[in-house]
């Protein structure tokens, strides 16, 4: 058995559990939830970096962070399947990704900077220069030739989408209409979406 360690509501973690589903790999997989903020849990051993997701191998070998799990599960089920196989639709895909994991990236570090510092020590200027990747993000996603496939990079996007709804009250949609139909089709043709929803 691999072992994902993750939480419910990780954007990431999401990602991971999303392409495991579309492979068919779920059965495969046991997840054991990691709290990131125990100095105690096992995850700092199991990565160094104390992050969620690690896919732990059968040999004990861990994999992280997310892009290579989903990388290593593609190929477990073959290869090409959320990792297109020819390079002209590759390499969009992981642009997308990684386009889509600096969103959910930027949206957690101002998440994080109201969790783990005082009031007092918040930084407006920082949680404003991560808020300008977050829609300078939202608007190249936006402007992206989006054709209803279903890959690495828009797994990643509805799970970027997702997070800023979860914590961030959904605004990102009053100015991003193309974002908000894609979401609703992605949600349509991907049931794993929706039993991946957390609500807190
Ligand atoms: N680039 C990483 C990002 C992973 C990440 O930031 N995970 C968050 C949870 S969503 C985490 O583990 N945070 C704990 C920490 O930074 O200490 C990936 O794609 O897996």
């Amino acid at each position: 058995m691999l072992v994902l360690r993750s939480s419910p509501a990780s954007p990431f973690g999401r990602k991971v559990k999303i392409v495991a589903q579309e492979l068919d790999l779920m059965d495969r997989i046991e997840i054991v939830v990691a709290d990131t903020s125990d100095p105690n849990e096992a995850l700092r051993q199991q990565n160094p970096l104390g992050k969620i997701p690690a896919l732990i191998l059968e040999d004990g070998f861990v994999l992280y962070d997310s892009r290579v799990i989903v990388d290593y599960l593609d190929h477990l089920a073959g290869g090409g399947r959320v990792l297109p196989a020819d390079p002209a639709r590759r390499y969009p895909a992981l642009v997308l990704q990684s386009l889509a994991d600096g969103i959910a990236d930027a949206a957690l570090l101002q998440v994080y900077e109201g969790r783990w510092r005082d009031e007092a020590q918040q930084s407006a200027t920082w949680k404003a220069h991560q808020q300008g990747k977050v829609e300078r993000g939202l608007a190249a996603a936006e402007a992206w030739p989006l054709d209803g496939s279903v890959h690495v990079g828009t797994i990643a996007l509805a799970c970027a989408l997702g997070y800023l709804d979860l914590r961030f009250g959904g605004a990102w949609r009053k100015d991003h209409p193309k974002l908000v139909a894609f979401l609703e089709d992605f949600a349509a043709r991907v049931p794993s979406f929706e039993t991946t929803r957390v609500t807190a």
